[in-house]
């Protein structure tokens, strides 16, 4: 792996951060386009209360100087505005007042598997992590690493359906939705990635992507699941003797590596699991059937998920970029 970096930080708690790795020298990193991804995914209909409170903007405190990249791991922070809110219960040191615990877990989240897994008794300490809020914090390094690609033409978009009458009627009912997006880079290389081991193909590592975001419960490549029901010549792309092809059902994905076709993604994400009109479950410290957790939630956050998606995706072709093109500074990837 070339490129590698590590997020940290809880959803109130004082800050999210990341270092990244494996950032060549020489790249001007303009702050603004980052902010503007963070701005993108605060958007969107049926986000909640919580978008009203955060202004997501990053700070950057290593690896960049007088705007250029130098080579030495970057630090991002963002910080969480509603922490002026969550003092006492977010508190590194101990406090003096007693927490209530929420043993309530939400079917759909990580609460259950979570507190089992790590031996815990109060579901806040899984729930400050697994929330998506860490996706903020993706969304920036994914950002920061599209000031690199775009250097080499490459671009990346993505697209959802939203239904908002749909959206309002959950929002009444204490419900929520998810729904599918679309991302797609352009202008791709041929030859990311390799068809000579499992995990070297492209494919796989854009599903881990983007499988790794919250709710994200199916990804597919291209034409996904219809190349099940269709037969090989409505399948796959002819060939032209300049080697473009007339279509995409590939998705631009060919063996593993990339073929030059832009890289169409599809993912489908499940309903937000804290539900106003909660689910039946069971309350852990009693044992006893009890409602699920609801402090407040999203009805929707697809279009949230699908900036996210972006930024999942210009990390993987970040890695299989400076794999293949050599990754200490920009001259010498250019070159
Ligand atoms: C999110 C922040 C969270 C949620 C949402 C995503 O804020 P809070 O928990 O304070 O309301 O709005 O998290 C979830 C969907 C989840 O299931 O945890 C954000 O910044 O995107």
């Amino acid at each position: 792996m070339q490129f590698r970096f590590l997020t940290a930080g809880e959803s109130h708690g004082k800050c999210l951060t990341a270092i990244i790795e494996g950032v060549p020298a020489g790249f001007n990193i303009d702050v603004g386009n980052i902010n503007k991804a963070l701005v993108r995914r605060q958007e969107g209909y049926g986000r909640g209360g919580r978008m009203k409170i955060e202004k997501d903007r990053v700070i950057i405190n290593s690896g960049v100087r007088h705007g250029y990249t130098t080579g030495a791991p970057v630090t991002l922070v963002i910080e969480n505005k509603d922490w002026e809110n969550w003092k006492t219960t977010m508190s590194v040191e101990p406090v003096d007042t007693e927490e209530k615990k929420i043993t309530n877990v939400r079917p759909g989240h990580a609460d259950l598997a979570g507190i089992i897994k790590y031996g815990l008794d109060d579901v806040r300490d899984v729930l400050e992590r697994s929330s998506a809020r860490e996706t903020a914090m993706r969304v920036a390094v994914g950002a920061f690493v599209m000031e690199i690609l775009r250097e080499f033409g490459i671009s990346i978009e993505s697209k959802c359906e939203i239904d908002t009458t749909a959206i309002d009627k959950a929002r009444e009912e204490g419900d929520t939705l998810g729904g599918m997006f679309e991302v797609i880079a352009k202008n791709v290389p041929v030859g990311l990635g390799s068809h000579v081991h499992w995990d070297r193909r492209l494919d796989g590592k854009i599903a881990q992507a983007i499988m790794s975001i919250p709710a994200i419960k199916s990804v597919s490549i291209g034409l996904g699941e219809d190349v099940a029901r269709l037969p090989g010549s409505k399948v796959h792309d002819e060939i032209n003797i300049d080697y473009t092809r007339k279509t995409n059902n590939a998705g631009g994905i060919e063996g593993g590596m990339s073929n030059g076709m832009p890289i169409v993604v599809k993912a489908a994400m499940k309903p937000i699991p804290t539900l106003k009109k909660p689910l039946k479950s069971v309350d852990i410290a009693t044992g006893k059937e009890h409602i699920a957790h609801y402090e407040r939630s999203d009805v929707c956050a697809l279009e949230a998920a699908s900036v996210v998606g972006e930024a999942m995706l210009a990390i993987v072709l970040i890695d299989a970029f400076l794999e293949k093109f050599g990754g200490d500074s920009k001259r010498e990837m250019k070159k």
